[in-house]
């Protein structure tokens, strides 16, 4: 029997949800979409769906699933699909694990702490010298520890990428390849996630990531959910 599926995300630009809606059109599983509205910083309505309160989280017959890695592989091994990798190669696994543990845990925080300085100085209470310190703080935090270290990550996903045709190490796609896609998409756009040099392996790789059918339906379908639920109900 055909399972249940819905995806619920919050709509913001730029989140993790792409990869669950890319892997459900390369997998051609049917499945409905549920967004749930920003309130403040974070989501009441999503808060009840998973914890956290962190976007996306997949329902599949009645059970939350959270952590993309997870959810991708999840899907990939119970709804296998030729042409698709069921079971992840090591290089799959590791650039799964990469893509959170490493790339994102640099790009993420530097966009947290970007809002942060940009908003708080304009809050009540706040002085002029918090405001610098703020300020400081996210120039040091973005020249030092995010401008040092996705440089040198950028250059591995690029070296991999000059020897290998996807993050699976193969002609399939794979768990590495959707948890990739997401931040490279926009590192090689030089949208949401700021401005990096990108190789031309990688440049080509995201381009035929793009070129694919199911990216395709997929930001259609992002897209679609976004304009049709962020509308005020009447
Ligand atoms: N490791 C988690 C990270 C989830 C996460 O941090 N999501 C963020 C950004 S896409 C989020 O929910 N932001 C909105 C919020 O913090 O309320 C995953 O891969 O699913």
């Amino acid at each position: 029997m055909a399972p249940k599926i819905t995806l619920h995300f919050i709509p913001i630009p730029g989140s993790r949800a792409d990869r669950l809606f890319w892997i459900l059109e390369e997998l051609g599983l049917e499945y409905n979409v549920q967004a749930h509205l920003q309130q403040g910083p974070t989501s009441p309505s999503f808060k009840e769906v998973s914890v956290l309160g962190k976007t996306p989280a997949l329902e599949v017959d009645g059970r939350i699933l959270t952590e993309t890695g997870f959810i991708v592989q999840y899907l990939l091994k119970n709804f296998p699909k030729a042409g698709l990798e069921a079971t992840p190669s090591d290089d799959s696994v590791h650039w799964s694990f990469f893509s959170e543990g490493t790339l994102m845990l640099h790009l993420q925080p530097g966009r947290v702490l970007g809002f942060a300085a940009g908003a708080l100085p304009k809050k009540p209470g706040v002085s002029a010298e918090e405001g610098k310190g703020m300020a400081a703080l996210y120039n040091w935090f973005s020249s030092v520890w995010v401008g040092k270290n996705v440089p040198l990550q950028l250059q591995c996903v690029e070296d991999f990428l000059a020897q290998n045709p996807n993050f699976s190490g193969s002609e399939l796609i794979g768990s590495g390849d959707i948890m990739m896609g997401y931040p490279l998409n926009y590192l090689a756009t030089g949208t949401i996630m700021g401005e990096y040099s990108v190789g031309p392996a990688t440049r080509k790789w995201v381009a035929g990531i793009r070129a694919r059918p199911a990216w395709q339906r997929a930001m259609e379908r992002q897209d679609k959910e976004r304009q049709v639920q962020s509308k005020p109900k009447m």
